[in-house]
């Protein structure tokens, strides 16, 4: 047929038809992305009918031309990544079917015939542990839900492609607070590439309006910031730039931190999924309509970069209202039930999320939401200045799917004393730190460590089951984290929160809780180590039993730096 076309046409056809248009159309994308410069889509919300909450997800990866491999979990009506809703009380039975076909050099399995039935298979996903490219499994960030096979243990869960669908089957506690929390995999040494490839989504615990009514009435937005691999890891910096810092690479082969606040980022960023990629891009999308106040539920689900995030008209950043941290309100405590934390930029370190009243421009004016640059240490990744979207009005923009109900029943007051007012029973040290595999090598691989003071440093081996820690069910703990290395790592806990109590030195008593916090980079000058203590939460009857502590920073926790803790009830 094409020989009977002129041959202009047939040249047209050549262009038009790319190799990878050719490809995209005989094998539909199982993980497609939104184009740089697109509006911010919502993710789709899945909610609890009748107090149950059944979710469907596959995971699927895909490989793209320039050889990375995107990752992504489908619903049974093709969503991406959809928003699982929930209340406190409601049962979750999600099923996962683990699609991957990424069989890469990791791929360590038995190599035995799957001869078993599919019950005892699913048994085995409880045990096997193995880690593979091909093995995942899920962990739901923040909820205190008990650390065990089918709800959230990540130690030895791990579901093999093509196995039958595995199921989480678990009650979100009636004492969670309401709040943004998410889901994403956590399988040792493997967590950061199923995670930069885009395998997260968020959950929420409805009801935040009824513990801070400042949101009451609100539309809210989920928005969901990943990294990436850069999509144009060859390009020269933008002619924008006031300054062109030299080029270097850090251990892991990013970009280094250029201390410039410019220069290559070590991973580009999307939000929603929609890239902003470095150097010359459109940024995504958001229509408001002026003046109008929203809530923004804003997760770091970044494999290793940082955020600073501010809302920029003009060149003046706009005031942000927190609420929330971590999925926790700010008032928890016992605050005024109309609290709001006023804020002009707010760090979220990969893994933390933060709840925020956001003002819409005035009729005529846009704004700007960007990343400001974090200074991530000699040793760190480089987090450069970023615009991230781009806020525009219109009067009849479309609202966000979702709107807090306008007059909320008090949510009641926990029944806990307050964290902050517990006698701590004992102090534990902790520190950071890594390894040169060869010292006089700076690119020579490198050893993460999260270890005990007084034990040795080791990496982490889901396979020693060896607590590093032992507590008790229903104590309280302070914990002081230092970093001995000379990049920042971000401090995180499995099902429980805990409160900030001195930061670098100097006590802050944060009257609210976190799950993830920052650890300040040592500078190779000063006397002491900088450090956080944290005041940690065992008085919850579902924090039992065995569960990690690591860095958030999925290059180092997947080199190591995790440790184990056995809560005895
Ligand atoms: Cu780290």
């Amino acid at each position: 047929m094409l020989k009977s076309l002129p041959l202009i046409a047939i040249l047209g056809l050549c262009i038009a038809l790319s190799h990878a248009n050719l490809y995209a159309q005989s094998v539909p994308e199982p993980c497609p992305r939104p184009v740089p410069g697109s509006a911010v889509p919502e993710p789709e919300d899945l909610r609890s009918t009748n107090g149950v909450l059944k979710v469907e997800l596959t995971i699927h990866d895909s490989k793209q031309s320039d050889g990375t491999t995107r990752y992504c979990y489908i619903d049974a009506k093709g969503r991406e990544s959809p928003t699982l809703r929930v209340n406190p009380g409601d049962l979750v039975i999600l099923s996962l079917k683990n699609d991957l076909t990424n069989l890469g050099s990791g791929a360590a399995t038995t190599g035995q015939p799957h001869v078993h039935g599919d019950n005892e298979k699913s048994e085995n996903s409880c045990t096997s542990g193995a880690m593979a490219h091909s093995a995942t499994n899920l962990h739901f960030h923040g909820l205190t839900i008990p650390p065990l096979c089918h709800q959230d243990d990540v130690l030895k869960t791990s579901i093999q492609a093509g196995d039958p669908p595995f199921e989480y089957r678990f009650r979100i506690p009636e004492n969670q607070p309401p709040g943004l929390y998410w889901y994403h995999p956590h399988l040792h040494g493997f967590t950061k590439e199923q995670m930069l490839g885009g395998a997260s989504g968020a959950i929420v615990v409805e009801g935040i309006e009824r513990a801070d009514r400042a949101v009451a009435g609100l539309p809210e937005r989920v928005l969901i910031i990943r990294d990436q691999d850069l999509l144009n890891p060859n390009s020269p910096p933008s002619k924008s730039e006031p300054v062109i810092p030299k080029m270097l690479f850090d251990r892991d082969g990013d970009a280094a931190n250029t201390g410039t606040g410019f220069g290559k980022p070590a991973k580009d960023l999307s939000i929603n999924f929609v890239p902003v990629p470095y150097p010359d891009y459109p940024p995504a999308q958001i229509e408001m309509r002026p003046d109008e106040q929203q809530l923004w539920r804003v997760v770091n689900a970044s494999e290793i970069t940082y955020l600073n995030l501010e809302f920029l008209i003009g060149h003046t950043p706009q005031p942000l209202g927190l609420v929330a941290l971590d999925g926790v309100p700010l008032n928890q405590n016992g605050l005024a039930a109309d609290f709001v934390d006023w804020q002009t930029h707010l760090g979220v370190p990969p893994g933390a999320r933060m709840e925020f009243i956001v003002k819409g421009p005035p009729p005529g004016v846009s704004g700007l939401l960007v990343t400001r640059t974090v200074d991530t240490g000699a040793g760190g990744e480089n987090d450069p200045n970023r615009a991230i979207a781009t806020i525009t009005t219109s009067r009849d923009a479309p609202e966000p799917r979702s709107q807090l109900a306008a007059s909320p029943k008090p949510l009641p007051p926990s029944q806990l004393p307050w964290l902050g007012s517990v006698a701590p029973v004992r102090t534990r040290r902790l520190y950071f730190s890594e390894k040169l595999l060869e010292p006089n090598n700076p690119n020579s691989a490198t050893e993460f460590y999260i270890t005990v003071e007084g034990q040795t440093p080791v990496q982490f081996d889901p396979k020693s089951g060896v607590p590093n820690i032992i507590a008790k069910q229903g104590t309280v703990e302070d914990w002081i984290i230092e970093n001995r290395s000379n990049e920042l790592h971000a401090f995180h806990i499995h099902q429980l929160h805990f409160m900030l109590l001195d930061y670098h030195g100097r006590p802050v008593n944060e009257p609210f809780l976190r799950d993830t916090v920052n650890v300040p980079y040592y500078d190779g000058k000063a006397l002491g180590y900088p450090s956080v203590r944290l005041r940690m939460d065992f008085r919850d009857p579902n924090t039992v039993g065995d569960f990690v502590y690591h860095c958030h920073l999925l290059e180092h926790e997947d080199g190591g730096m995790m440790g184990l803790i056995r809560v005895e009830p």
